[in-house]
Formats: structure tokens, sequence, C-alpha cells
């Protein structure tokens, strides 16, 4: 589907670990419900049965250490299948799809913080993306250490939670540097500050879109 030829918007929360996307992403759901709008909440990798699938196989912790191209690949099968069965249809539909992380974070975990090659991300986003790219990206902005201080307080950390802290720098950096080479879409959020004033800094774009 060529980007003009959809309707509804497509939004995308990103950030590192602990950085509150789980928090603020059911913020923004109820804002724009409440403004009437048609939305699908969904989260990658993942949203379809399949991909959740793909998602635990990523996350959990193994025993075989998984190859870096081994993580690109199921990363883009769980998302090719995510577009198929969901995102697809609702913005064709007219819906407005808003997800928990997109291909910005394949950038940043496996370009930055792996260290792979940014052509052959950028030859697998076309590949399995065609021309979509989200209308507008929130980044949640935190030092890695205070967000992985929330995230370890809340669940066993997972397979990437147990990377070293240089790791998520480098993430962040990559984020970063992406929110500014676009700003038209990307939205830079302070996530170290207070939920109260992270969340008035997200309703007052919010309602510039709305
Ligand atoms: N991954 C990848 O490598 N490549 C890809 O292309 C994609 C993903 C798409 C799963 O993502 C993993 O997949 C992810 C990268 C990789 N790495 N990991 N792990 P995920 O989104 O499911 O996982 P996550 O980043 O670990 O999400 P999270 O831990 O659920 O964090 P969060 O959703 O950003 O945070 P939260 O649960 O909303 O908040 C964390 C705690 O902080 C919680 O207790 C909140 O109440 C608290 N909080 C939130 N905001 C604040 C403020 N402002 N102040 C104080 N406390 C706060």
């Amino acid at each position: 589907m060529r980007q003009q030829d959809r309707k509804g918007r497509f939004i995308t929360i990103e950030g590192g670990e602990g950085v509150g996307k789980s928090t603020n992403i059911q913020f923004i759901q109820r804002r724009l419900q409440d403004a009437g709008i048609d939305l699908v909440l969904t989260r990658e990798p993942g949203g379809t049965a399949l991909a959740e699938k793909i998602r635990t196989l990523l996350l959990s912790p193994s025993d075989e250490p998984i190859a870096e191209m081994t993580e690109l690949l199921l990363i883009f099968a769980a998302r090719a299948q995510h577009l198929a069965q969901v995102i697809l249809p609702a913005l064709q539909a007219g819906k407005w799809v808003l997800c928990d992380r997109f291909t910005d974070a394949t950038y940043a975990y496996q370009g930055g913080g792996r260290g792979l090659n940014t052509a052959a991300i950028a030859t697998l986003e076309s590949l399995v993306q065609n021309d979509l790219r989200p209308d507008l990206t929130y980044l949640l902005d935190l030092a890695p250490d205070i967000g992985l201080s929330r995230a370890s307080k809340r669940a066993a950390l997972d397979r990437f939670e147990l990377e070293k802290i240089e790791f998520f720098e480098r993430v962040r950096t990559v984020y970063l540097q992406r929110a500014a080479d676009e700003p038209s879409r990307c939205v830079v959020i302070d996530a170290g500050e207070p939920l109260t004033q992270v969340q008035t800094a997200i309703l007052q774009h919010l309602e510039t879109l709305l």
C-alpha cells in the first residue's frame, strides 16, 4: 500500500528500557479514543499470535546464543506478519494505529546496540514495509541507568535487558540521531521528568494533532 493510498494514521512510541512506553501509550490511547478516533493499539515485536511467538523467542534468555543476523531476521519476520495481519488492514480501513515500538527500534537496538550494518536494516525495511513509515513517533528519552533501574523493579530481566549499559547508551544515541534527522516525524519527550509532566508534554503535542 502506498503512503498516499491509506486513510488512517500510524503513530509509534519508542525509547530505551523502562522509559515509560507502556504507561504512556495507554494515556495516548485514552486521549485519542476520547476524541472519537477508531484506534488499534499494538506492539512490536508481536501484535499477532505468530509474531508474539517470535517475540517470546527473541526475549527469552536462551542457552543457544542467537546470532545477530538471526535476531534481525526474526524481528523483520514478526514485522511482516504484523503488517499483513494488523497494521495495513487497519490503516486501509481508516483506523489509526498506535504501536509500541517499530523500525526505529531496529535501527537503535540491532544497528546501534548490536552494531549491525545500517544498510542491511534499510534493505529489509524497504523489502518488508515498502514505503510505509510512521506518520508520527514519540521518542521517550531517558538516561539508560535510570530506565534499567525502573525496569528491574517491575519484572525479571529479559534477554535484551541483560546487556551491558554501553549497549543501551548506543541505543539511545541512535534514537536521538534519528529524531534529529527527522524532526517533522519525531517528537522527543524528556522521560526523566515526573509522569504528570511527561504526560502534559505528550498531551500538548497530541492536541496540535487533533
Ligand atoms: N526490540 C528490538 O531489539 N528491535 C526491534 O526492532 C523491536 C524491539 C521492535 C521488547 O520491547 C524488546 O524488544 C526491547 C527491544 C527489543 N528490549 N527489551 N527489553 P518492549 O517494548 O516490550 O520492552 P521494554 O523496553 O523492556 O519495555 P518496558 O520494560 O515494558 O518499558 P516501558 O514500557 O518503556 O516502561 P513502563 O513499563 O511504562 O514503565 C517502567 C516503570 O517506570 C513502571 O513501573 C512505571 O510506573 C515507571 N514510570 C514510567 N514513567 C515514569 C516517570 N516519568 N517517572 C517515574 N517512573 C515512571
